[in-house]
């Protein structure tokens, strides 16, 4: 299982400031206190700054990677931001992310082929947000096949279906929960990954609901998520849930995390 540590977003206000400023000991914190908390990447996100952002990101790559040496995950829509990103990127980086939109598909299959690189490919296409199964799959379905086609070894790909609120449809928890089903079982070799926290977008308690969702979806397959670390009771969770879906053998992994008191957090 991977994960991704979300919290170095623009999208937070805290982050917001501190990348306005350029505080680089307040990043430093956060990515730091993530990969300590188990994150595998850090995912870095200045989308916020439009005409900024390429700037930014290569900001927040360098420092991200001074301060913890672990690999980031480039998180852009924009495929000029992220190649920007990657030019001062050490090591083997995610891209966060490809898609079958055109503009993106075009531009980032020729940074990714013949790389080691890891790539998320959003379930997304130039006709929008696929919201049903059988969408999900037809896109993931012409996505895989074209990037594989492209030199782009299936362990590389990590699908993302698109998680979207609950409190809009209440079929958008069923459908993702399917469709990461549906694409474990069709793709052999193919790892899944999404943000999980949109599930629980406009509702109270949000965390109960991220937790338990994240325990739902690795029932069925989900192998990659971004996520605040941060959350003892999701790391918990997560662990817990990869044992209990079959994929630790001897409950080795289970039994390490005890060892390490990562069980020991507030109820
Ligand atoms: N798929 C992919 N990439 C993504 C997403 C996705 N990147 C962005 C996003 N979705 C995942 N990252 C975040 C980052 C921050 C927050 C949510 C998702 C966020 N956090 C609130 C905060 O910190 O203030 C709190 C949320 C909570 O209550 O838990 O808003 O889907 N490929």
């Amino acid at each position: 299982m991977i994960i991704v540590g979300e919290l170095i977003n623009a999208s937070r206000k805290g982050i917001a400031e501190a990348i306005r400023i350029q505080d680089e000991e307040a990043v430093k914190k956060v990515a730091v206190d993530q990969k300590e908390a188990g994150a595998d990447f850090i995912d870095v996100n200045a989308g916020v700054f439009v005409g900024k952002e390429p700037e930014y990101l290569q900001w927040l790559v360098k420092i991200v990677q001074e301060a913890t040496g672990a690999p980031c995950c480039i998180d852009s829509p924009d495929p000029q931001a992220i190649q920007e990103a990657l030019a001062v990127h050490k090591g083997t980086a995610m891209i966060n992310s490809i898609s079958l939109e055109k503009n993106r598909f075009d531009r980032l299959v020729p940074v990714v082929a013949g790389t080691d690189l890891k790539v998320i490919a959003l379930c997304m296409s130039d006709e929008g947000m696929p919201e049903t199964v059988e969408q999900r799959l037809r896109i993931a379905d012409r996505l895989i096949n074209d990037l594989v086609q492209n030199n782009i070894p299936i362990d590389n790909i990590y699908v993302d279906p698109l998680v979207q609120p609950i409190a809009t449809n209440k079929i958008f928890g069923i459908e993702f929960l399917n469709a990461i089903e549906a694409i474990t079982k069709e793709f052999k070799g193919i790892h899944t990954m999404c943000g999980l926290s949109n599930i629980s977008f406009g509702l109270p308690n949000r965390k109960y609901i991220n937790q338990t969702f994240a325990v739902m979806a690795i029932a069925k397959g989900l192998d990659g998520l971004i996520i605040n670390p941060l959350d003892k009771r999701m790391m918990a969770n997560l662990m817990t849930a990869e044992t209990l879906a079959g994929r630790d053998d001897y409950c080795m992994d289970y039994l390490k995390a005890y060892r390490a008191k990562k069980f020991e957090f507030e109820s």
